[in-house]
Parts: structure tokens; C-alpha cells; sequence
């Protein structure tokens, strides 16, 4: 019997590749040249689509493959695809929930842990020689014990907050309404004013239309020149424009970032910045999770195709 066809629109490690063309026909779109061709070549006996995170499936595509049945998507943000394309043709959409929600929290703390202390600029300092002949690397702020705002109190927030409550933080959130098992975290329900009371920011609030720029300028402004801005979510959350402006004219302090619009180009404005931590979209980056995610991507396609239940449906 044929495979089953599958469209992958980006490339995946090793091991998951090899469970994937080992279950179905893999059609690799990110290797063509004219997507559009591409797709009206190979698109009528297409019933799937796996895709990533940040690459989703726009309303162009699931419209080119008039046979799709469902979108499997290796990360737990699926802002990238056009939920309302798959809603009107009944297409299924999984997500990877849970298996990455440490290691994206963990990356999170080591952003801000790592740009408060200056440790990129220590590391460059000792390589350099600037130790040897400048002398003491420059004094930082201290992190434990100053006030943390956690903007999405969902499953990586949580994790971000209850890591920090071990670094002695004040935290506060703001989220869809507050939470009964939070009683030492204070629920700010408003963007700007959980700014104003934060000295660092997190942003881990999954992305929609409903929630762009929902770090405007006023938020970032509210954070001020003393505070920190961390975004391991999505960049549509943060007008990156008023972000730029603030970095570059002191407005606010600095930032930690794992994602850009427009990523993997990033705009040049924040490669000239020294105030900014640069981060390649790698939350999520580790073996361990890269694995249980494959793994989930797989097993929602194979269930799918079998008639058994979803592992972890959006749709
Ligand atoms: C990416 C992510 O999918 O989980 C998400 O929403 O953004 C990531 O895990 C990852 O970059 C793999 O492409």
C-alpha cells in the first residue's frame, strides 16, 4: 500500500526525519525552489501537513492542498497558522504542549540571569585580554529580590514565576483573570501598570491577532531606563519598532530576546545595540524536548491516520 503524503514545510532533526519518512511519503517544501510550483505539482495527494512553530501554514498553502486533513505543529505556539483556513475545511491541528514548557522557562531565566550580570560582556572580557589590562569588568545590578512582572500566567509563565520565587522576586502578573493558586503573586490585570511595578518583564503569553503589540510603546516606556524586557513568546507580542526606539534611546534599560519579527532576519537595528541579548529562537532547543516534541508531531499525524484520538489537538 502507498504512503501516506505529507507536505514538510521545514527541516527537523535527524532521528524525527527518520520516523517520518519511515511512516509516510515526506514532500520537502523548504528544499524547493518555487514554492508555488512546488505545491501544484505535488499538492492533490497531500493529506498532511508537519510543520514548525514559528513556520505554521498560511492560507495560501492549505488552500493548494485541496486532500489536507490535518496540520501537525512541532511547538506549542500556533499563531502561524491560518486557523480560520483549517476551521472552514474541518483540517485538524496539533500542537506539542508540556514537553517544552521547563526548558523554555529555563532559557528565560538564563536570559535575564545572563544580561543583568553582564555575562556575555564578562566573557568577552576575559577573551580579550580587557581583564588583564583594564582591569575589574564594570558592577551590574542584582537580580534576586527585585520586582518581576510575568505578562501570561499559562503554562510557561507559571514556570518562569515559580523558578524566580527561588531568586526571593516579588512577582506580579497579569493574565486572563487571577489565579487561586497564587496567592504570594500579586495579578495586575493591566500591561502598562504591571510595568511600571516591574523592574524585569517577562512576555510568555502564547500569540494571536488579539494579543499583537500588546507590549506597545507605553508598556516598554512604563518598564523605564532601569528595567528589562524578556520576550521568549512571540514577536508580534512587543511593538518591535517602539522596542527598537526605546533600546536605542534609553528609554528602556535593556532587553533578552529569543524572537524577532521576520526571524530568522532580524532588523539591523538591534545588531547594533549593546544593550540587547540576542537569542536564535532556541527555547525550546534542547535534545531532551526536541525529541518529545518530534515525537508528539509524529504521533498526532499516525493517530490522525489511524481513526485513534489526537494526542494534543488545538482544532
Ligand atoms: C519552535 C516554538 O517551534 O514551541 C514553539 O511555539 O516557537 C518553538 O518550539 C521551534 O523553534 C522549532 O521550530
Amino acid at each position: 500500500m502507498s504512503k501516506i503524503e505529507i507536505l514538510q514545510v521545514g527541516p527537523y532533526p535527524a532521528w524525527d526525519e527518520e520516523r517520518l519518512n519511515a511512516g509516510f511519503t515526506m514532500h520537502r517544501y523548504f528544499e524547493a525552489t518555487e514554492k508555488a510550483s512546488f505545491l501544484s505539482s505535488n499538492g492533490a495527494a497531500i493529506r498532511g501537513i508537519a510543520t514548525r512553530g514559528e513556520l505554521g501554514a498560511n492560507r495560501a498553502m492549505i488552500e493548494a492542498l485541496p486532500k489536507l486533513e490535518i496540520i501537525s505543529v512541532y511547538g506549542v505556539g500556533y499563531d502561524a497558522v491560518d486557523l480560520n483556513a483549517a476551521r472552514e475545511r474541518g483540517i485538524r491541528v496539533t500542537n506539542t504542549p508540556d514537553v517544552l514548557t521547563k526548558d523554555v522557562a529555563d532559557l528565560g531565566v538564563g536570559m535575564m540571569l545572563a544580561q543583568a550580570r553582564g555575562m556575555m560582556g564578562g566573557e568577552a572580557w576575559v577573551r580579550s585580554g580587557d581583564w588583564a589590562t583594564k582591569g575589574l569588568y564594570p558592577l551590574k545590578s542584582r537580580v534576586h529580590g527585585r520586582r518581576v512582572g510575568i505578562l501570561g500566567l499559562g503554562r510557561i509563565g507559571f514556570e518562569v514565576a515559580r523558578r524566580l520565587s527561588g531568586f526571593d522576586m516579588d512577582i506580579a502578573y497579569s493574565s486572563t483573570g487571577p489565579k487561586d493558586f497564587t496567592k504570594d503573586w500579586t495579578f495586575i490585570a493591566d500591561p502598562t501598570e504591571l510595568a511600571a511595578r516591574s523592574d524585569f518583564l517577562f512576555v510568555t503569553l502564547s500569540a494571536s491577532s488579539a494579543t499583537r503589540h500588546i507590549v506597545s510603546r507605553n508598556v516598554i516606556e512604563a518598564l523605564g531606563p532601569q528595567g528589562m524586557l524578556i520576550n521568549i513568546s512571540r514577536a508580534s507580542n512587543i511593538d518591535e519598532d517602539a522596542l527598537l526606539d526605546a533600546l536605542e534611546n534609553k528609554a528602556l534599560g535593556s532587553a533578552a530576546l529569543d524572537v524577532f519579527e521576520g526571524e530568522p532576519k532580524l532588523n539591523p537595528r538591534f545588531v547594533a545595540l549593546d544593550n540587547v541579548l540576542l537569542q536564535p529562537h532556541m527555547a525550546s532547543g534542547t535534545v531532551e524536548t526536541r525529541k518529545a516534541m518530534g515525537a508528539l508531531v509524529y504521533d498526532n499525524l499516525s493517530a490522525h491516520f489511524e481513526g485513534r484520538p489526537l494526542p494534543t489537538p488545538v482544532l
